[in-house]
C-alpha cells in the first residue's frame, strides 16, 4: 500500500490525485456529494455511560443540522472515546438510533479512520470544544492546542494555518437546559460549527444536552442476556447499590441495614429472588473507574449480604458468559469484564425490569447517582403504561 502511495505522489498529477480522493470519497460516504464527505467526529465524551450516551443523542442532533455524518466513537470501559476497543454497537442499538435520526448518516469509527488514512490529500479538520464559559453563545478563536489530537495518530487529518481551533461558550446549566434557553444554545454550536471543513472535531466539557433527550437504546445482545435472566428469576427484587461516595465507614451498618430490609420485604411480598447490581469488584477492579476508595468495609459489607441471602449477580447468572464467542474482541472484552462498561448496562436493563427496585439512602450510596435515578425513569414509563410486574418506582433502603 506504502509504495502504490509512493508512486501514485510521483507520478500522478494534482488532478489525478483529487480523482482519486474523490474515489476514495465516494466509497466512505456512499453518496456522491459536491463538497465531498463531511464528518462530525465527537471523539472524547468525559462522562461514564449513562450521561455519555445522552450526550451522544446531542451530538446526532448537531451532526443532523449541520447535514454531517456522525462518526459512531468507540465504547469501552463505561466511556465513549476514540481510544476504546469496542465498536459502538457493542453497547448500543444503531438500528434504532438510526430511526430516530433518519436522515442522519452514520460510519462507525474504524471505517471513519481507514477513510482518513486511505486519503492522499489528507480531510481538512476544526476542532471545537463546547465549554461552560460565560459570556454565553459567544465563539473565540484560541490558540491551537493539540493535545489529545496529537496522540490520535490512528487518524490522520490536515490541520494547516487556517484550521480553526474554537471555544464555544455555552454557559452553565441554567442557561441552556430548557426552553428558549436551550434552543438558543442548539442554534449557536449549529452556527458556530457551520464549516466547510471536511471533519469538524467536537469535545466539551462535561454536560451540555438538548431538552428532550431519550438515551440511545441498548444493543439487542445486551437487551437479550437481560431477558434471558429475567424470565429466569421471573419474580424478583433488585437491589442498586452503588458504593462509590458512599461513606466508607457506614458500609457494614448499610449491609445490615439492607438485610432487614430484604428480609421485611420478602415475606410481604413473598418474593425470594433477589438480584444485586452494584460498582463493587465482583471479579478484579471495582465496576465503575472512578471508584477509588475500596475499602475493608466494602468487603466486610459485601460478605454480610453474601451471608444472608443467595445473591443473584451478572456474575452467578453466568449471564454474559456468551461474549466468549466474540473471539476477534477477546482483549477488550477481558478488560472490559475485568473492569466495568458491558455488566453496568445489563445489570441496568434487569433493575429497569424488576418487581420491586431498591437502593441505597443517604451515607450508604451514592444517593444522586445519575445510573440509578435513570432506571427509576425508565421504571416509572413503565409503570405509567401499565407493566403489571413493575410494583414500584425506586424505594431507598
Ligand atoms: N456492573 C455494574 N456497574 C455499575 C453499577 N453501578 C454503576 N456501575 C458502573 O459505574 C458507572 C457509573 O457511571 P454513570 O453511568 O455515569 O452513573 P453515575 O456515575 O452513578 O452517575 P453520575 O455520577 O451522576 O455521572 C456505570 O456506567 C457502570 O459502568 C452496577 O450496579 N453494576
Ligand atoms: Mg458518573
Amino acid at each position: 500500500m506504502r509504495q502504490q502511495l509512493k508512486s501514485v505522489w510521483y507520478f500522478q498529477t494534482d488532478k489525478e490525485i483529487d480523482k482519486l480522493d474523490s474515489q476514495i470519497n465516494k466509497k466512505y460516504c456512499g453518496i456522491e456529494t459536491k463538497d465531498g464527505c463531511r464528518f462530525l467526529f465527537a471523539y472524547h465524551l468525559p462522562e461514564q455511560e449513562t450521561s455519555s450516551n445522552k450526550h451522544f443523542v446531542a451530538f446526532a442532533e448537531i451532526a443532523r443540522r449541520l447535514k454531517r455524518t456522525i462518526v459512531l466513537t468507540n465504547v469501552g470501559r463505561s466511556r465513549i472515546r476514540w481510544d476504546r476497543m469496542l465498536p459502538f454497537e457493542f453497547y448500543y442499538d444503531v438500528e434504532t438510533l438510526q430511526k430516530k435520526f433518519p436522515d442522519v448518516r452514520f460510519i462507525t469509527q474504524e471505517e471513519f479512520r481507514k477513510w482518513t488514512k486511505e486519503r492522499y490529500n489528507k480531510p481538512n479538520a476544526i476542532h471545537a470544544r463546547i465549554e461552560r464559559l460565560e459570556p454565553i453563545n459567544v465563539e473565540k478563536f484560541v490558540k491551537p492546542d493539540f493535545g489529545a489530537l496529537k496522540k490520535m495518530k490512528r487518524f490522520d487529518f490536515a490541520f494547516d494555518n487556517s484550521s480553526a481551533f474554537l471555544q464555544l461558550n455555552i454557559g452553565d446549566d441554567s442557561s441552556w437546559m430548557t426552553g428558549e434557553g436551550n434552543r438558543n444554545m442548539l442554534n449557536f454550536l449549529t452556527t458556530t460549527l457551520n464549516s466547510k471543513a471536511e471533519v469538524v472535531l467536537l469535545v466539551h466539557d462535561r454536560k451540555f444536552l438538548i431538552e428532550t433527550t431519550n438515551p440511545v437504546p441498548y444493543a439487542k445482545h445486551l437487551t437479550n442476556a437481560a431477558e434471558k435472566v429475567i424470565k429466569k428469576l421471573d419474580k424478583y427484587i433488585a437491589i442498586h447499590w452503588r458504593m462509590e461516595r458512599g461513606e466508607v465507614a457506614m458500609m457494614p451498618e448499610c449491609a445490615k441495614r439492607l438485610v432487614v430490609y430484604l428480609e421485611r420485604l420478602a415475606s410481604k411480598t413473598g418474593i425470594n429472588n433477589i438480584y444485586l447490581a452494584t460498582d463493587y469488584p465482583l471479579l478484579q477492579k471495582p465496576q465503575s473507574d472512578t471508584f477509588h476508595k475500596l475499602g475493608d468495609e466494602h468487603h466486610q459489607a459485601m460478605k454480610i449480604l453474601n451471608s444472608s441471602f443467595h445473591l443473584n449477580t451478572w456474575v452467578s447468572t453466568h449471564s454474559l458468559d456468551y461474549l466468549k464467542e466474540y473471539t476477534d474482541l477477546a482483549k477488550p472484552l477481558e478488560d472490559e469484564l475485568a473492569g466495568g462498561g458491558l455488566q453496568g448496562i445489563l445489570d441496568k436493563l434487569i433493575l429497569i425490569n424488576a418487581n420491586y427496585f431498591i437502593s441505597g439512602s443517604k451515607g450508604c450510596c451514592r444517593i444522586r447517582s445519575k445510573y440509578t435515578l435513570r432506571v427509576a425513569e425508565e421504571r416509572k414509563r413503565l409503570f405509567k403504561k401499565g407493566t403489571v410486574r413493575i410494583k414500584n418506582i425506586i424505594d431507598r433502603w
